[in-house]
């Protein structure tokens, strides 16, 4: 495939939906989700609840949205949100704990990539006269800025029994759990087993234009769709998104697997160039964090400037740490011209 004078790794966000996607936005039945009566919406939402192993399961604009209304759902104001350190629930939904449920946060070290059964155990706090009382435990799998680690299926257990032992419900923030589970070989049901309630994004390495699911027993998902209102997040003839999510769940999560590949194969060459330094065994999936060498006086941002420069976007996550994310829109014959762009942004702002 002929190199782009762009080559975009920003994100598994940026990915164009195929055409067999245009093609069913175009000719899929549609009615008016508000009144429940869209076919396609309650398709996919069935469609969910059966691969996921949920009682139920509702789709919503956002993964953002998504999560804020499983916070909300679970919790009551004034309580305390468990939730990992660079969690994308801490680091980008601008304080939504606090500003959409009125809860306070506790934040948990997550370095590998997943909180520790340890820590986690220390912040659980009883509700009493002078304590907030825990609400809510908030997981992420896989770990965006950790570099798209997968949390070990008995971590995972282990912090949720925690939990669970008192009587606190679990939320896992599964943007990417489909990369999880392709890439672990354990399924998805059985990661959503040891949760109450799941979010999934359909945009981003499924590559859909919009759209997340949340999923959990019917009763929470009653209550999570009156949330989603709240937020304006109900919307009429959405038949037209949830379309490209049927092919989401149907065609496009196997190949996954491609993405794992060459991110690893990207992570590798980079390194062997010697611009960016990474430790290529922790990129599980489609997420490669490299960290600036130490003798270059520019930042993350600067790199992110003079990469966009040479024709490679990519996205800062730290002063030092730099994130490209491969997905269906990124053909890994371009990797060695990655190299070079990438080279290229080294020389600029050492
Ligand atoms: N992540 C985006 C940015 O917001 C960082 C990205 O480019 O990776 N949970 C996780 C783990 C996510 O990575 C994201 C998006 C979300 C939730 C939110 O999904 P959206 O963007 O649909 O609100």
């Amino acid at each position: 495939m002929e190199i782009p004078e762009i080559i975009d790794l920003m994100s598994d966000t940026v990915t164009r939906p195929t055409p067999e996607m245009r093609e069913a936005m175009a000719t899929c039945e549609v009615g008016d989700d508000v009144f429940n009566s869209d076919p396609t919406v309650n398709e996919l939402q069935n469609l969910t609840a059966g691969m996921t192993g949920a009682e139920a399961a509702l789709w919503c604009p956002t993964g953002t949205m998504a999560n804020q209304v499983a916070i909300l759902t679970h919790t009551h104001p004034g309580q305390e949100v468990i939730s990992s350190k660079w969690s994308h629930i801490v680091m980008y939904e601008l304080g939504g704990i606090a500003w959409n449920s009125m809860c306070q946060l506790a934040t948990v070290p997550d370095e590998k990539g997943w909180p520790e059964p340890d820590d986690v155990k220390d912040q659980f706090k009883e509700e009493s006269e002078h304590t907030p009382g825990t609400g809510l435990l908030c997981l992420e799998n896989t770990h965006n800025r950790r570099g798209g680690r997968i949390m070990p299926l008995d971590i995972l257990a282990e912090n949720s029994k925690l939990a669970h032992e008192r009587n606190i419900p679990v939320h896992l923030d599964g943007a990417r759990i489909w990369n999880a589970s392709i890439e672990s070989g354990i399924p998805v049901p059985e990661y959503f087993s040891k949760v109450d309630s799941m979010m999934f994004c359909l945009s981003k390495g499924l590559a859909s234009p919009a759209g997340s699911m949340l999923v959990g027993k019917k009763d929470f998902i009653v209550r999570a769709r009156r949330n989603r209102k709240h937020f304006g997040g109900g919307m009429r003839q959405v038949g037209i998104l949830a379309s490209c999510g049927i092919i989401s769940l149907t065609r496009m999560v196997d190949r996954l697997a491609d993405d794992h590949r060459a991110a690893k194969k990207l992570s590798e060459a980079v390194l062997d160039s010697g611009s960016l330094d990474i430790d290529p065994d922790t990129v599980e999936t489609n997420i490669a964090i490299f960290t600036l060498p130490e003798n270059c006086s520019g930042n993350a941002v600067d790199f992110a400037e003079a990469a966009g420069d040479a024709g490679l976007l990519v996205t800062y996550m730290g002063e030092r740490l730099v994130r490209m994310v491969t997905h269906c829109d990124f053909d890994p014959s371009w990797i060695p011209a990655v190299v070079e762009r990438t080279r290229v942004a080294v020389e600029v702002i050492s």
